[in-house]
């Protein structure tokens, strides 16, 4: 039997993470939450979240959402772009999962993405040369680290990868950016949402006449034995590469920078080389994870959660996964889970990337893009530093995805 508490209400413009984490942890592993006028469940614990994706009573589909179904979420509510999407990877499970994730996943293994290196590289470089240029002719030599580097490196790797030409990325980061954003008005959201899955229909129709050299087309091309992806199977699992693979990764770079540049003593064991990159991208996934609440699985029958108590989420219920809390889940990481330590021994078993047949395909990738932005663009401006006080740093105005506004830095001197 469930208690009925009061939910816990989750602020779309919150500024206090840190508190938010807190009060969702401190309300137990599964919290009863208020999103936005949907009540759900969300997940705290990391023993709790493990079992969970790995359950397959819990699906993806949102037409098993009661609240959908029942008609009382409908497409005014601001998540909607989050759970009603393009058939995809991202919304199927068992059988019809596989055969729209299995290419990708296979083309985004460590061993894979190494190829992209060079091409990460070049983005990487490209863009610190551009950023020296900038602080020179800047008042008091300030940049701002996410559009100048943190945010344009992913959005160029994922659509070189994807085989999205160059000249599309400004319209991209602006539709998306306001995809995420809690200020776009609904009506206004709806609209981009149908511009986006409109742009990438038309892709694969192009694609279709003209295949390159991509994943894209190499989606087009697969049999999938006998099973080929429709083409709006394409487009939406394309578009789902495009959103997943910009958004975090900006986060992932953004964090750790953060990080850093407010634990100076931290910084020294790095540039030392005492403590490894890895170690630095480890902790920044467990401590300040891209993504704060990932929206959402749906109970298709009732389900028991003996690791937390008993606890029964009934069916057609819906179900989140708040990975910054599970990051600080002090009964898996210890009474310290809530400070940044490089050189804690267990980062590294963090569920950031999620867990199961879900888990993120583009890990590797973004680890990989995550190792070589940080360790270039501090051997690039060794006394790289931050131009505002931590405590001034703020929040995009975004739910589910936790990123700065604006990282502004002092380069150099
Ligand atoms: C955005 C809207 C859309 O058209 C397709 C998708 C599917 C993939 C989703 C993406 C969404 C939002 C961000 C997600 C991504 C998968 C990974 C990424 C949830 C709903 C994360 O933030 C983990």
């Amino acid at each position: 039997m469930n208690a009925s508490p009061t939910p816990l209400s989750i602020d779309p413009l919150v500024q206090d993470l840190d508190g938010e984490t807190a009060r969702l942890r401190a309300a137990g592993p599964i919290v009863r939450i208020d999103l936005l006028g949907a009540p759900a469940w969300t997940v705290t614990s990391h023993t709790v979240a493990r079992r969970l994706l790995t359950d397959a009573r819990l699906v993806k589909d949102i037409n098993q959402w009661g609240l959908f179904t029942s008609g009382q979420v409908t497409h005014d509510w601001p998540l909607i772009g989050m759970v009603d999407v393009p058939p995809s990877m991202f919304t199927t499970d068992g059988a019809e999962h596989r055969r729209l994730r299995t290419k990708i996943a296979q083309a985004l293994t460590a061993r894979r993405v190494e190829d992209l290196r060079p091409v990460i590289e070049g983005y990487t470089e490209q863009l610190l040369d551009a950023m020296a240029g900038q602080a020179k002719s800047a008042p008091g030599g300030v940049v701002d680290l996410k559009p100048a580097f943190a945010g344009p490196l992913p959005m160029s790797v994922v659509c070189h990868l994807m085989g999205v030409a160059e000249a599309e990325i400004p319209r991209q980061m602006r539709l998306w950016k306001a995809f995420f954003s809690m200020l776009t008005p609904q009506d206004e959201r709806l609209a981009v949402m149908a511009e986006i899955y409109g742009i990438f229909l038309k892709m694969v129709e192009e694609k279709k006449a003209a295949p390159g050299d991509d994943l894209t087309s190499a989606l087009i091309l697969a049999d999938e034995g006998g099973a080929p992806m429709s083409r709006e199977e394409i487009a939406g699992n394309l578009q789902s590469m495009i959103a997943a693979g910009h958004e975090t990764t900006i986060a992932l770079i953004l964090s750790a920078v953060r990080g850093l540049l407010t634990h100076p003593a931290q910084l020294e064991l790095v540039l030392g080389g005492s403590v490894s990159w890895e170690a630095v991208i480890e902790e920044a996934l467990r401590w300040d994870p891209p993504v704060t609440h990932l929206l959402m699985r749906f109970a298709t029958e009732d389900v028991v959660v003996d690791e937390a108590g008993g606890f029964v989420i009934e069916k057609g219920e819906g179900v989140v996964m708040s990975y910054r809390a599970i990051g600080r889940d002090t009964s898996f990481y210890g009474d310290d889970a809530d400070s940044f330590d490089i050189t804690r021994t267990d980062a590294a078993r963090n569920v950031a990337f999620g867990h199961g047949p879900h888990i993120c395909p583009g890990a590797a990738l973004s680890r990989l893009e995550a190792a070589i932005a940080l360790p270039a663009l501090f051997a690039r401006f060794p006394s790289l530093r931050l131009a505002v006080p931590a405590q001034e740093l703020r929040k995009a105005p975004v739910l589910t995805q936790n990123d700065l506004e604006a990282l502004p830095v002092v380069l150099e001197g």
